[in-house]
């Protein structure tokens, strides 16, 4: 008897829409966003100033990774909340058009058989790295901004890493499959394709892609329909996010944001991203034991919240902004200059760099480098008040940094200890910093 021939399942990619010109349009619009994101991410990471010490730094094999690192400015004072707020609303943004370009070249990620020839193998390599890189970085990135970190100190690093396979990837995806792009494009204009009702919508002609269906169903929606609807969600999830970084009334339609949408009420009625429990930070450490130390040129000073509450204030207008993309607003800190408790050690002029200490025992926010620039630009303080009223707990009493331009996380809460010129970064529990 003869063996039958191997029986050819049915195809299950049989949309009259799937072609070289949707994928088209769809790889135009992520070939835009992508490097926004891409760049945004890398000044996200340049914003923690990771080559001034070890414990700023979040990825710290990064070895050649890190050759474009620049010490953090921080001028405008909004600068970290705009680079990092696009960041995080644009990645939101861009999932609906992401699902719908691998919607779109599903029959070329399922192709049989997976390996034909060592070119083929290559090829489906580098698509791999792109897929893999693509949907890893989005979902490292949605998870971390809505799950609170959940990858205890390997987020930065996974996002990181990925982020550069995944640009690798879509650069020589991008060198490969821009010639066809161009010529699809020209020769179906977008106008005249957004023009075509249901009834008119064909299938593309087949071509060598492998994109256009052998078999195709009847269309149930248009290009012009299907593009909608993903332009739909994207605008949908434009509306539900951007509020958390504009903040203002807008903050109350970002539905998406993890945090603050309802912070309560008075000056200290917004985001916490750290409550002051869940840092482990007890209210015997915060009362009127506390005392802050400033040290630096060999000199050590303590002072009391009463004697840093009799030192000459000043009050700065500046946002938290989180890297999870939202942002308190401006707000109104009071509080001592940092360069002014610089002066109390010896530092009159051209104040150094400082190290800033947390109560908090554990965790990987609790201690912080800042560079000299920021401690020089007088409106980074050690802030004892916000709108006008104390700190609550849980934006740090009695004290917190504040500083423009920079990430949250630099705006250490809790502060115990003040190290101007410091050289080694050891928290006390002796990890290395
Ligand atoms: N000691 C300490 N300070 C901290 C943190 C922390 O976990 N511990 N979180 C940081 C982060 S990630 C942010 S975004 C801001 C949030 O400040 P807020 O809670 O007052 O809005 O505080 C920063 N300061
Ligand atoms: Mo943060």
């Amino acid at each position: 008897m003869r063996p039958l021939p191997p029986r050819r399942p049915p195809n299950p990619f049989r949309s009259p829409l799937r072609g070289p010109w949707l994928t088209s349009v769809l790889g135009t619009v992520l070939l835009a966003g992508l490097p926004v994101l891409f760049v945004t991410g890398l000044l996200s990471y340049a914003a923690y100033n990771p080559d001034l010490a070890r414990i700023n730094d979040k990825t710290p094999d990064k070895g050649l990774l890190g050759f474009y690192l620049f010490s953090w400015p921080t001028h405008p004072y909004w600068l970290y909340r705009l680079t990092q707020g696009v960041h995080v609303t644009l990645g939101v943004v861009l999932v609906p058009v992401l699902l719908a370009k691998l919607w779109s070249v599903a029959p070329k990620l399922f192709a049989l058989p997976p390996l034909r020839s060592a070119g083929h193998a290559l090829e489906r390599l580098s698509l791999l790295l792109l897929v893999g890189g693509g949907l890893f970085e989005f979902a490292t990135g949605i998870l971390n901004v809505q799950l609170d970190y959940v990858f205890p100190g390997s987020f930065y690093r996974l996002h990181f890493y990925g982020a550069w396979v995944f640009v690798g990837a879509l650069l020589a995806h991008t060198v490969l499959k821009v010639p066809i792009a161009v010529r699809t494009l020209r020769d179906r204009g977008l106008r005249a394709e957004l023009r075509t009702p249901l009834e008119r919508t064909r299938p593309e002609p087949r071509d060598p892609t492998g994109l256009v269906a052998t078999d195709p169903a009847e269309p149930t929606v248009s290009r012009r329909g299907a593009l909608g609807m993903v332009g739909l969600g994207s605008l949908a999830l434009l509306l539900v996010t951007a509020g958390q970084s504009i903040g203002g009334p807008l903050r109350r339609t970002a539905l998406l944001a993890p945090r603050g949408r309802n912070p309560g009420t008075g000056p200290n009625g917004f985001q916490v991203n750290k409550t002051a429990a869940l840092a482990h930070v007890r209210p015997q450490d915060t009362g009127e034991a506390w005392r802050l130390t400033v040290r630096g040129n060999g000199r050590t000073v303590r002072l009391s919240r009463a004697e840093l509450e009799a030192m000459p204030q000043r009050t700065s207008m500046l946002p938290i902004a989180c890297v999870e993309g939202w942002s308190s607003g401006d707000q109104r800190w009071e509080g001592v200059p940092l360069r002014e408790l610089a002066a109390l050690v010896g530092h009159h002029t051209d104040p150094p760099g400082v190290f800033v200490e947390s109560l908090q025992p554990a965790g990987s926010f609790r201690a912080v480098a800042l560079r000299a620039n920021q401690v020089r630009d007088g409106r980074a303080l050690l802030a004892l008040r916000v709108g006008g009223a104390d700190l609550s707990p849980d934006h740090g009493y009695p004290a917190r940094v504040i500083v423009p331009a920079a990430p949250g996380v630099m705006n250490t809460k809790w502060v115990r200890q003040l190290t101007f010129g410091a050289t080694t970064f050891t928290t006390d529990s002796g990890e290395p910093a």
